[in-house]
C-alpha cells in the first residue's frame, strides 16, 4: 500500500507553495491553496482511512459530500510546506451532511486548514457547476497587482483590457478577463460569497483588492499559470509608470480582437466594444 505523502497531489502542493513563496508572493502565512480529490483517487493509501479530527465548516458544502480537500494549514507558511509537509498539509473529507469537515491525514501538531477554507469550497462549488474537472484554489499576494488595486480604478472592463494589452499573450490566457470584488476583511465568509459569484459568472481570477489574487483552475499548473499571467501583466504596467507612463505604441483593441479569433476564444462581452 502506498502513503499519501509520496502522492502527486502532495508533491505538486510542495512544488506550487515553494515557487510561489520563492516568487514573493506568500510573506510569512500569505496565501493557501487547496486541491480536490475524488475518494476513487484515493484508493491506493491506507494512511487516510481513519478520521482524526472533525470541525464545523460554518456553512452548507453538501454539494461536495464525500470529497476530498488537500489543503495548506492556517497560520502555515508557504515557504516551509515543501519540508514541514505532514504538520502544514491536511486532507479533510467534507462529511456526508455537508456540515463537518473530518481530517484523515497531515495536521500532525494539531493545525487547522486555512481561514479561508470556506472560501476556497464555495469556489470550488461554483466553478464546478461551469467545470466538472475543477481541481485547485489558490490565493496568493501578488505585489505588483496588489499596488495597482490602490492607483488604478476598481473596475474590471479597465482592468482586464490593462492585462491584455501589457503582453500579446495574456487574451489567450484570460479571455474571460479579471474579476474584482469590494474589499474584504480576509478569512470571512463574505469574501468567499463574493468571490464565488464572479467564478459562477466565469472569472477564473479574482482580485481582491489590497489583498491579493485568488484563482481557480482544473490543475496546479492551469491555476499557477493563470496567477503568474495576470502578476506578469501587472509587473509590466508597473515598470511602465516607473518609465513614466507613456505608451507610445500599444497593442489596440482591433489587434485584441485579432489575437482573440487566432486562438478561437472569445473574450467577455463588452469588454472591447
Ligand atoms: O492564509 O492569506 O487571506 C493567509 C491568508 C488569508
Ligand atoms: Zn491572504
Amino acid at each position: 500500500m502506498a502513503k499519501f505523502i509520496d502522492s502527486t497531489f502532495v508533491r505538486d502542493m510542495c512544488n506550487i507553495t515553494r515557487q510561489s513563496y520563492d516568487n514573493g508572493w506568500d510573506e510569512r502565512n500569505g496565501g493557501n491553496m487547496s486541491i480536490r480529490i475524488k475518494p476513487e483517487e484515493l484508493t491506493d493509501y491506507d494512511d487516510i482511512k481513519t478520521v482524526k479530527r472533525t470541525f464545523d465548516l460554518g456553512f452548507d458544502a453538501s454539494a461536495l459530500a464525500g470529497q476530498y480537500f488537500l489543503v495548506t494549514g492556517t497560520g502555515r507558511y508557504f515557504r516551509n510546506v515543501f519540508q514541514n509537509t505532514e504538520q502544514d498539509l491536511g486532507l479533510v473529507k467534507i462529511s456526508a451532511d455537508g456540515k463537518k469537515g473530518e481530517i484523515v491525514w497531515g495536521y500532525t501538531d494539531g493545525a487547522m486548514p486555512t481561514s479561508e477554507f470556506p472560501t476556497h469550497l464555495m469556489n470550488h462549488i461554483a466553478r464546478l457547476k461551469l467545470d466538472s474537472n475543477q481541481r485547485v484554489v489558490m490565493h496568493c499576494h501578488v505585489t505588483n497587482l496588489i499596488a495597482m488595486s490602490f492607483t488604478q480604478p476598481l473596475n474590471e472592463k479597465y482592468f482586464s483590457k490593462i492585462i491584455w494589452k501589457m503582453q500579446a499573450e495574456s487574451m489567450p490566457v484570460l479571455p474571460e478577463g479579471l474579476g474584482i470584488i469590494p474589499y474584504e476583511t480576509p478569512g470571512t465568509t463574505i469574501i468567499g460569497e463574493h468571490t464565488a459569484a464572479k467564478v459562477a459568472d466565469g472569472f477564473r481570477v479574482v482580485m481582491w483588492p489590497h489583498h491579493g489574487m485568488f484563482a481557480v483552475g482544473d490543475t496546479p499548473d492551469e491555476c499557477f499559470g493563470l496567477i503568474e499571467t495576470v502578476e506578469k501583466a501587472a509587473t509590466i504596467f508597473t515598470a511602465i509608470q516607473a518609465q513614466g507612463g507613456n505608451r507610445l505604441d500599444e497593442i489596440t483593441d482591433k489587434q485584441l480582437v485579432e489575437i482573440a479569433k487566432y486562438f478561437h476564444v472569445s473574450p467577455r462581452k463588452g469588454f472591447l466594444d
